[in-house]
């Protein structure tokens, strides 16, 4: 029988992502506080995963089982692959519940698969859960599944940041961008540089409104400070906490431009004329694109090496965003020694950011991290070997970066900026930046462009959401934003589109009141 026709199904396997197969039978297992574990071979960090987001929620145990004897869920990791190889199979059947993998990673995402299934389960009177015989095998289509969290232009608790990676990790992202800095503030604590959190991490005030109806002549904010940083042991706890959820963080620092609120901390970082470094620009306090950038003196370039290694000192990833996007040149031509800079360097104001990449890059890549920037580093020229590109302008990026050998991760911002409101009548919509964006139109992306030859294909990683916090202020605000949209990506991405009927009306609905009850509430409707 398949899953679409069971009524079993019906009631309970309302899986998100969708499973690449799943065959559904007509017995059931009974999952109780009785249910052995064998975990032998899978770890560690499977087991407590297990524990945290099953077991304890539903006060089940799972007692190891005793050598030699039976047990009701037994976990194998096949030794030796890579957690590039996500795949696992779940199996129930009169014997239990059985989970191969080939890494941790597709154990773990077994896991919650399994937690998945006991959230639709039919309870027992006596206690337990019923879940249906079935026969799973899993596999995700895109190995990049992730989500981009802004943290400089509303800062965010660390405890939401653990919780954003819960919530990441239940629909089978396995990668949290952290934008920690920008022009209205710096996040990151940094050893030897303590203005930029002093200073640099805070504001005095915020806009209120949307830019757009700003006044010309003055700024209307909420006369209410507004900052935090997240400190070397705050970034060990979400480096740590993402890990057990099999998440790897990528950190963004934003450089050349976005830099504001660095240089209001260290204003010699600037194009100030140097008399006139007393007035460095504040943090700043409107939204949209400012004009203060790095200047390109070599104490500014120790500077960012400077952050570069504080950064690969505290993350452990494999990749390190170098941002790169939006970097007005005015001040690379109006200010005298920045103009006088660029010409020993034998540099226009045009070629000026591809260079910059190239410094930034070569002491990122020698530290073993690869790089990603958005995708105006393409715009000064050929970019650095291995560099990855974000393609948010439109897919323009993306097919430009993977015909000339590079990897992408498409983040257009047409579907997946997730700032952008979701309905398609803002005045029903929370304040937002702009849209619609709404979720069916996350659901039908493609995250391979259509243009792209087959050659190619294997180029694109994958994709993100993207939630800039210009106007999502808490919390609360993040996970309106991010749900039911997250849950469309996370299909788009682990098992590609399916029937949008089964996912828009039955599913989703579903896992909104799923996620409602532990208090995560998301945008009803479609
Ligand atoms: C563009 S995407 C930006 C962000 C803004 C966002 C708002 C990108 C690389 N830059 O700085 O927050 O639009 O949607």
């Amino acid at each position: 029988m398949s899953a679409a026709d069971s009524p079993l199904a019906l009631r309970g396997i309302a899986l998100i992502p969708r499973p690449t197969s799943i065959q559904v039978g007509s017995g059931t297992f009974l999952v109780d506080a009785s249910a052995t574990l064998d975990a032998a071979t899978a770890g560690g960090r499977v087991t407590d995963l297990l524990h945290a987001v099953v077991g304890d929620p539903l006060g089940l145990p799972f007692p190891d089982s005793a050598a030699g004897s039976e047990s009701a869920v037994s976990i194998v990791v096949t030794a030796g692959s890579a957690d590039e190889d996500e795949a696992y199979r779940l199996e129930v059947t009169d014997d239990g519940i059985a989970v191969t993998a080939d890494s941790e990673l597709g154990a773990m995402h077994a896991v919650q698969t399994l937690g998945q299934l006991l959230a639709g389960a039919a309870r027992e009177a006596g206690g337990g859960w019923r879940l249906p015989h079935l026969q799973l095998a899993d596999t995700p289509r895109f190995r990049w599944r992730g989500g981009m969290l802004d943290v400089s232009r509303h800062f965010m608790p660390v405890e939401f940041v653990l919780r954003f990676i819960d919530l990441l990790a239940a629909y089978k992202f396995t990668v949290l961008h952290l934008h920690l800095t920008d022009d209205q503030g710096w996040r990151l604590e940094v050893p030897g540089y303590p203005r930029l959190t002093e200073i640099g991490a805070w504001r005095p005030h915020t806009p209120v409104g949307h830019a757009r109806d700003q006044p010309a002549d003055h700024e209307i904010h909420d006369h209410t400070p507004h900052g935090g940083y997240y400190s070397t042991t705050d970034i060990e706890r979400i480096v740590s906490h993402a890990w057990a959820r099999g998440v790897e963080v990528v950190p963004e620092i934003d450089m050349p431009g976005h830099m504001q609120a660095a240089i209001a901390a260290y204003p010699a970082l600037g194009n100030l004329e140097p008399g006139n470094l007393e007035q460095p620009p504040p943090v700043r306090t409107q939204w949209g694109i400012s004009d203060h950038v790095l200047n390109l003196e070599p104490p500014t370039m120790a500077f960012c090496r400077d952050v570069i290694d504080a950064v690969v000192a505290t993350f452990p990833g494999r990749y390190l965003h170098l941002g790169g996007d939006e970097c007005p040149t005015e001040e690379w031509r109006t200010s005298p020694p920045t103009a006088r800079r660029l010409d020993e360097l034998g540099l226009t104001p045009q070629t000026a950011q591809n260079w910059f990449l190239y410094e930034v890059a070569r002491h990122a890549q020698d530290r073993g991290r690869r790089v990603i920037g958005w995708d105006e580093i393409l715009d000064g020229g050929a970019i650095p070997a291995g560099t990855v590109v974000m393609s948010w302008r439109d897919e323009q990026g993306g097919l430009r970066a993977a015909r000339s050998g590079h990897d992408v991760v498409m983040t257009p911002a047409s579907h997946t900026y997730f700032d952008h409101h979701q309905g398609t009548d803002a005045a029903t919509e929370p304040l937002s930046i702009g849209g619609p964006l709404d979720l069916r139109t996350v659901y039908h992306y493609e995250p391979i462009p259509a243009a792209l030859e087959p050659e190619f294909h294997s180029r694109v990683l994958g994709s993100q959401f993207q939630i800039w916090t210009e106007y999502i202020a808490t919390p609360e605000q993040v996970e309106y934003m991010m749900f039911p949209r997250a849950l469309a990506l996370s299909e788009v991405l682990w098992s590609g589109r399916g029937d949008d009927d089964d996912f828009l009306d039955r599913r989703v609905p579903i896992h909104l009141a799923r996620l409602a009850a532990t208090g995560v509430d998301g945008r009803p409707g479609r």
